[in-house]
């Protein structure tokens, strides 16, 4: 994908016509919001005014421009409905803030005085929350106890110091149920004024936010009443093939920030490499608290900030380690037919439903490689074309992509990873002796298993 800054600021431009034809004079004095159209990774935005610092890059996300207004960082967002792409060939409906869900990543530095105006588009009354920080207790956000609710249609104002430097969160907490499930959060990091002893310096430094959501298959609009049985998994709103590489020069210090606002804990993990949890929403870990992980469990509510040096070239995956969330939505009331037998019933079964066919009697795999006839405006449970074949993965899934020749500072992806010679598993081509086992007679379903105890003789089940 490209990501240059030129289309970064044509979209934000674009978006920001729109929005200010709708509300220039209502808005005369606040700062114009700006709106993002695309839902991909735009490149890190270098701060132009205020101190300075490293920014990070929001996965298929963006940080929010802001202005100076005699020393107080001034933004603007907007809460409304947004149409959000998850992946190629899906949209849904969510709310969110100035144009995307999750909204723009808001970039300060340690001691910054910061007035964030928040524009309420939605239909109901909204509040956000500023989750992690140290604030006066009438800017926290809770809708009814610390302020009252921001009614639609009406702009409230939010003002306090970025006291401690780390990766926050933003959500509303009023209707939050709702709300939240509706895709409206945002991440927030405040850099570090100058050196910190706990905190390193890093040469690619990558946020998002883990999302869930219930969108029935040919419908777009999320389920909001929804517990516990989602069905896309995301990192950003967005679910594999739809999220973007992590795309690093070989030797790089990365660091990777997530935060949880599903309603489970999401164990993430990434291949070849060993990471150390360097921080949390409650700041930055202790060195005497650090251990080697490969794989960090982030709780409902919760920041994690991993760091690494990517020293081993390749495409690595990055994934939450709940299969169930590294699929999309369909299949999960699906009848396990692995080891049944078919054959005849699907040729009966097509005379009176044409498209019947049998999922999984081998496995799940077909599925990946399978052209199902799907609603509109849904993805395949597997989808994504790697190298080799199809990926067979969808929801919390991307890649780390290290290379050699990846230029400093550029986050583009580099294509697909060209393994040296002799470096890539291959198929074993002498002959292979039958295995000492007893013989499984198809569909002979009176037949005694015979069970191998461990302690060597035979029983019968
Ligand atoms: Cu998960």
């Amino acid at each position: 994908m490209n990501m240059d800054r030129r289309r970064f600021f044509g979209g934000a431009a674009a978006g920001a016509v729109a929005a200010a034809s709708v509300a220039k004079a209502a808005l005369a004095a606040l700062p114009e919001p700006v709106l993002m159209d695309k839902p991909l990774t735009a490149p890190p935005l270098a701060p132009a005014s205020g101190r300075p610092y490293n920014p990070v890059a929001t996965l298929n996300g963006w940080t929010l421009p802001w202005r100076m207004n005699n020393g107080v960082k001034e933004f603007h967002l907007v809460a409304e409905p947004v149409v959000r792409e998850l992946a190629p060939g899906m949209k849904a409906q969510l709310w969110g803030y100035n144009g995307q869900s999750p909204g723009p990543t808001i970039e300060v530095v340690e001691g910054d005085r910061v007035r964030i105006f928040v524009t309420n588009k939605l239909p109901e009354h909204t509040t956000i929350h500023w989750h992690g920080q140290r604030i006066p207790n009438g800017m926290d956000g809770v809708g009814g106890i610390t302020q009252p609710h921001i009614p639609a249609g009406r702009t409230f104002v939010y003002e306090f110091e970025a006291r401690r430097p780390g990766t926050f969160m933003y959500h509303p907490h009023a209707d939050e149920m709702a709300q939240m499930a509706m895709g409206m959060m945002g991440l927030w990091v405040t850099h570090p004024r100058g050196r910190h002893p706990l905190i390193a310096p890093v040469d690619r430094d990558f946020c998002f936010l883990l999302a869930s959501y219930d969108i029935e298959p040919g419908s777009r609009t999320p389920r909001v009443n929804t517990m516990l049985d989602f069905n896309l998994f995301t990192f950003n709103s967005r679910v594999f093939p739809g999220i973007d590489s992590l795309n690093v020069r070989k030797g790089d210090r990365v660091r990777i920030r997530v935060g949880n606002l599903t309603m489970t804990n999401h164990p993430i993990h990434l291949h070849g490499h060993e990471f150390t949890v360097t921080g949390t929403d409650g700041g930055p870990t202790p060195l005497s608290a650090r251990w080697p992980e490969v794989t960090a469990d982030v709780a409902v509510g919760q920041m994690r900030q991993v760091e690494f040096v990517a020293d081993e070239e390749g495409d690595w995956s990055l994934h939450c380690h709940k299969s169930h969330h590294t699929m999309n939505a369909m299949g999960h009331n699906v009848p396990t037919m692995i080891g049944v037998d078919h054959r005849g019933l699907v040729r009966k079964m097509q005379k009176l439903v044409p498209d019947y066919m049998v999922m999984g009697e081998r496995g799940m795999a077909d599925m990946g490689a399978m052209e199902m006839p799907l609603p509109d405006n849904t993805l395949p449970m597997m989808g994504g074309q790697g190298p080799f074949g199809p990926a067979e993965m969808g929801g919390m899934f991307t890649l780390l992509k290290v290379r050699r020749d990846q230029p400093r500072g550029d986050y583009r992806d580099p294509g697909w990873f060209k393994h040296p010679a002799r470096t890539v598993a291959y198929e074993f081509t002498g002959s292979v002796p039958d295995a000492t086992r007893a013989a499984q007679p198809a569909g002979d379903a009176g037949a005694d298993l015979k069970v191998r105890k461990p302690s060597g003789h035979e029983g019968h089940h």
